[in-house]
């Protein structure tokens, strides 16, 4: 059996704790060395239990260590640069939690350092992609079996948000994902997006404007829909419907054991994001677990988060305007063709 692959944690939130805990409990074929945080208690606290790992608190530490053969970053996503181009200049592998970084300009600065280092060392944390039924619609879609694809109806409902929330993070740090599920739906880039802020609720902080409205569209036309709601309280749904020349499709309903109780009938709503893609994120880390120990990292690119993070700025444009805001690309480069 060959080592395991050393992987340094670097930043122990909410994410990267998750992160740690499903590395050292359900991943085979690595292992927590390190975890870096600014706070030395969250740091220490983080690596409780497992044996090896070291608390650091600083992010070029756990570059230089020769124990360390990968890292993944769940820091807040405007200190990813910084640590992606040094881990590039390492030419370690690295899986990014989503963004990429938080515009398009240092997201391309970040695909032009890979693609001059000539192979793919970076996978973005789009979990959704390895959610099950997800990737079910996605090889029904290429099948052709139900004729093309033509909408797409996205809901992603969240109970409430975490202080600091800012009405420009529905797009960048909720919709962000749905423009990723499009283009991995569709295959295809996104050509424009608008918002419409309509009435709001009453639940959302000062500042935000929720639910919104954004519509999409892709190069050959497919139109999609998400409904942005944030503060929607009664639990955590992200589900879409797809329409086929020949049919409809549905996923992410909550399911699950059905109970008829106490004059009552029903089942339980999902309370949260680590609930609803647990096992999506299980078979992300594994994924590129194995790719690692392979040598070719596949999944969602440096180029997949430079695409998202110009979907995010034209949707944020959108937000301010009104007005539907063109998405466009630089020439991808030929590595991620
Ligand atoms: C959060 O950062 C996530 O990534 C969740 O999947 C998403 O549902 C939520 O809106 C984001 O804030």
């Amino acid at each position: 059996m060959s080592s395991p692959l050393r992987v340094a944690v670097i930043g122990a939130g909410r994410m990267g704790a998750d992160h740690i805990q499903r590395l050292h409990h359900r991943i085979s074929g690595a292992e927590v060395a390190a975890v870096v945080d600014i706070d030395e208690a969250r740091a220490s606290a983080a690596i409780a239990g497992i044996e090896g790992a070291v608390a650091l608190t600083d992010a070029q530490a756990a570059l230089d260590s020769a124990n360390v053969d990968a890292i993944l970053i769940a820091t807040p996503g405007f200190l990813h640069q910084d640590i992606l181009f040094k881990a590039l200049e390492r030419d370690i592998p690295i899986l990014c939690e989503k963004p990429l970084t938080p515009d398009a300009a240092s997201s391309w600065g970040i695909v032009q350092a890979e693609a001059k280092l000539g192979r793919k060392r970076i996978q973005v944390g789009f979990m959704r992609r390895y959610d099950a039924e997800y990737a079910q619609l996605e090889t029904l879609i290429r099948s052709g079996e139900l004729g093309e694809l033509l909408m797409l109806h996205h809901q992603h409902r969240n109970p409430d948000t975490p202080a600091g929330f800012t009405n420009e993070m529905l797009i960048n740090d909720s919709v962000v994902h749905e423009f990723d599920a499009i283009r991995f739906f569709t295959g295809e880039e996104i050509t424009s997006v608008q918002v419409r802020l309509g009435k709001a609720t009453k639940n959302a902080p000062e500042g935000q404007h929720d639910p919104q409205h954004v519509l999409i569209e892709t190069e050959s036309g497919v139109l999609a829909d998400v409904e942005i709601y944030v503060n929607a309280q009664f639990g955590y749904e992200v589900a879409t419907q797809a329409s086929f020349e020949t049919g409809i499709v549905s996923i992410g309903n909550d399911a699950g054991p059905y109970v008829r109780t106490a004059g009552q009938w029903g089942g339980r709503v999902t309370p949260g994001f680590e609930e609803r893609f647990g096992a999506a994120y299980d078979t992300e880390i594994q994924a590129w677990v194995d790719a690692a120990a392979r040598g070719e990292l596949g999944g969602p690119s440096a180029w997949d988060g430079y695409a998202t993070a110009a979907c995010c700025e034209a949707g944020v444009e959108a937000q301010r305007t009104g007005e539907r805001v063109a998405v466009k690309l630089n020439e991808k480069p030929a590595l991620y063709s």
